[in-house]
């Protein structure tokens, strides 16, 4: 007999009544009573235990397992990363097993899994099952089920998984989890989803805080100014690769302070998913944006039918920006004056003179994050060396190309009219068309073959692409994908032989 949710939660109700009333838990201790619960629930599921089309987490590993008779094994270190999450954008984040977000488990409904949760941060942590179905002594609410976890300390949790759908992982702690620490956790459902995708991805949102010069994200500050997909921002994200004709899965998680109204070019789609599992057909409506929401998880699903390279992007117009800052002074400017000219003077962290001074003049403060060139060390901070235009010779080429300055993203160079500095609001979108194509080159990998020249530099923050291929493009794409894996994977850091598309 297939046991359902419904039996689940019918059985907790009557656990919750007896053994696991709060009384037992301050009488038996913490460690007897996670033991009891483990031994407990380890009765199995009746439920086919098949393969399931694994979910693909673009430039986020998979997490490995191994079995311990019947239970998955799985094993998180939360620990802090250095992640590029733009080239020679290299964040201080916390995360897990190297990688902000954490890699992405996937498991399937009716499965026994341990996670072994070690602590490498310095200060306490601790893990939450977002939204899962599982003992109140395994929710890891630090305080309540739980203590924290000690720096250098392990948790260890098990459960059954008694749901499908796209759920996650991530620190109790608020602060931790605006330096990046979630993760994606697919349950597959016991008995494939009708109709089946052919392609299935997985996407997380977030949004760091960074001042200029500064690697470290101000999780205090709720001016978010770089936004990524899968810990990478536009046009570093690697695009989702489909065959004309594929239908296609969509699984969005967002943690953070800001909901994201997700828009995809080309296609409707049907909502078929939330961060409570599998939605009834009948509510599945065209749309072709699916807010969402902070702590939430939407899956969508459509069948790609429009060849093209399809932007699929945030579209608050702020989450669509990499290096967003203030303007210094008004947004008109003396003719002559020059914009743009980089985040210190856009800031008004001058090395001398002020924001305002002629030779300075107000100018743009952002840019498309290439401007970052011009970020000069201000603290002794380790990675200083790669953020400063006189990068080392042990920089990435990515490193060292985004080093190379940038010629000041002189408006005189840009696509504008004669008289852009006379019409008030200018300069909003000018920019140089050069540094366009030199970023196509920066963040160029098998899945970007192909595309239009200059395409990156319109790709921002919250935005990647779902390029919809004819059967000969799609396979040239998977050949150079495969030549790629071959010889040891991708280039940027973080995505080594690692969330490749299957
Ligand atoms: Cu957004």
């Amino acid at each position: 007999m297939k046991r359902t949710r419904r039996d689940f939660l019918q059985g907790a109700a009557v656990i919750g009544a007896g053994t696991l009333a709060p009384g037992t838990l301050i009488a038996g201790g913490l460690a007897a009573e996670h033991a009891r619960v483990i031994a407990e629930e380890r009765r199995p599921l009746a439920v086919d235990r098949g393969e399931f089309r694994s979910v693909v987490t673009p430039d986020v590993p998979d997490l490995a397992f191994e079995m311990d008779g019947s239970v998955k094994v799985f094993h998180l270190v939360a620990e802090p990363v250095r992640q590029e999450i733009f080239p020679g954008k290299i964040l201080n984040l916390w995360g897990y097993n190297g990688s902000a977000p954490g890699p992405t488990i996937q498991a399937r409904q009716g499965e026994r899994v341990r996670i072994i949760v070690d602590n490498h941060l310095p200060e306490p942590t601790s893990m939450h099952w977002h939204g899962f179905d599982i003992p109140f002594a395994m929710d890891g609410g630090p305080g309540l089920s739980q203590d924290a976890i000690s720096p250098g300390g392990r948790y260890v949790y098990e459960f059954t998984l008694q749901q499908e759908g796209t759920l996650f992982y991530h620190s109790h702690m608020a602060m931790q989890e605006m330096m990046g620490m979630i993760g994606a956790f697919i349950m597959h459902p016991a008995e494939a989803y009708d109709p089946p995708a052919e392609k299935d991805f997985a996407i997380i949102l977030q949004e760091y805080a960074l001042l200029p010069n500064n690697p470290t994200p101000n999780s205090m500050s709720m001016e978010f100014n770089w936004l990524t997909l899968n810990g990478k921002s536009g046009p570093a994200n690697t695009p989702l690769i489909v065959r004309l004709g594929d239908r296609v899965r969509l699984r969005f998680i967002n943690l953070g302070m800001d909901h994201h109204p997700i828009h995809m070019h080309g296609h409707q789609f049907v909502i078929t998913g939330t961060e409570g599992g599998r939605q009834p057909r009948a509510t599945w409506g065209p749309n072709n944006t699916v807010l969402v929401g902070v702590a939430q998880s939407r899956n969508v699903e459509f069948v790609a039918t429009n060849p093209g390279d399809w932007m699929i992007h945030c579209h608050m117009p702020h989450h669509m920006m990499n290096q967003m800052a203030s303007m210094a002074g008004p947004m008109t400017r003396r003719a002559g004056m020059v914009a743009g000219a980089g985040m210190e003077e856009g800031m008004g962290m001058l090395r001398g003179g002020a924001a305002t001074a002629a030779e300075n003049g107000p100018s743009m403060g952002r840019g498309m994050g290439a401007g970052s060139a011009f970020e000069q060390p201000t603290t002794n901070g380790p990675l200083s060396a790669q953020t400063s235009p006189q990068a080392s010779s042990q920089a990435s080429p990515s490193q060292q190309a985004a080093a190379q300055p940038m010629g000041g993203m002189q408006m005189a160079q840009a696509d504008v009219s004669k008289d852009a500095n006379s019409v008030p609001g200018f300069p909003q979108d000018a920019f140089m068309e050069s540094p366009a194509m030199a970023m196509d080159a920066m963040v160029e990998k098998p899945e970007t073959h192909g595309l239009r020249p200059g395409w990156s530099g319109y790709m921002q923050g919250m935005m990647t692409l779902i390029r919809v291929l004819p059967p000969e493009r799609y396979d040239e794409i998977e050949s150079l994908r495969e030549k790629r894996q071959k010889n040891g994977g991708a280039a940027m850091p973080g995505t080594s032989g690692t969330g490749e598309q299957r």
